[in-house]
């Protein structure tokens, strides 16, 4: 973590108008992902940048949330790094995320978190949202046997500068089968399909059972997060700020 951002609230931080080293922005207003992500990146040994969420420039001037109409999650991650990046005129990073199912073909693919009204927005609470799209997978893999629904949770990020250039692209992925009912739903942790997802590759406990700190470890979202660490490193050696 860059130094003076060690235990501050995300929203807390105000950026200075000078700073020794280059922002980055990430493309999320969550404050549990910046955290999550500038934990990731921080024992990466990612030092050269400070790191800022969206709610930390919210007050410079309200920032336009772009509409994410790809059909990949790469489309998704870059059209959202790359309006951040020209909004705010600096670094952004930016994740999209989501569960594919291999006997769904692909499926929930980039509509994961609205499976169930097929991408549509519904305004349901996350929980009933979740419940909804979980009911419905578990309803289209009856019949298939347990070695046949693997699935993995996909992440991928997207660096891109002001201009709109995509400097780097990064996919991690966590691979895992999804249960057989009664056996599933199980666990209480997490969120999204992970009382469904038996975590591999001992396909025994779902990723709902894991606790936080091992999911995070093991996450399609920490790996995707690593190899971009890597990726600014390079880019921070290459260009020193200053
Ligand atoms: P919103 O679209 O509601 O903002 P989100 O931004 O919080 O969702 P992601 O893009 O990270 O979520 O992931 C999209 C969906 O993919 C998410 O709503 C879940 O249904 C699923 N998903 C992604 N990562 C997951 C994980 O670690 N565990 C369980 N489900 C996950």
């Amino acid at each position: 973590m860059p130094p003076g951002l060690a235990g501050q609230a995300a929203g807390s931080i105000r950026p200075a108008l000078t700073s020794p080293m280059p922002d980055l922005i990430l493309a999320t207003s969550n404050p549990h992902k910046v955290d999550e992500l500038r934990a990731i990146l921080s024992a990466a040994g990612l030092t050269g940048y400070r790191i800022l969420g969206l709610s930390d420039l919210q007050f410079l001037r309200p920032l336009r949330e772009p509409e994410e109409t790809g059909s990949t999650f790469e489309e998704n991650a870059a059209i959202k790094a790359r309006a951040y990046a020209s909004q705010t005129n600096k670094l952004c990073l930016a994740d999209d995320s989501g569960l594919e199912i291999d006997a769904l073909h692909g499926r929930p693919g980039v509509i994961s978190s609205h499976y169930a009204t097929d991408g549509r927005e519904t305004g349901l609470a996350r929980a009933e949202r979740d419940a909804a799209n979980n009911a419905r997978v578990l309803k289209e893999l009856e019949g298939v046997l347990p070695e046949a629904r693997t699935a993995r949770f996909v992440c991928v990020m997207v660096l891109a500068e002001p201009t709109g250039k995509v400097l780097a692209t990064t996919r991690g992925a966590f691979e895992g089968r999804i249960g057989l009912p009664p056996a599933v739903p199980r666990g209480t942790n997490g969120f999204g399909y992970d009382p469904l997802f038996l975590a591999g590759p001992g396909f025994e406990v779902t990723s709902a059972e894991l606790p936080p700190v091992e999911k995070n470890r093991r996450s399609h979202r920490a790996a995707a997060a690593r190899l971009m660490a890597d990726r600014l490193r390079e880019l921070a050696a290459r260009h020193p700020a200053g």
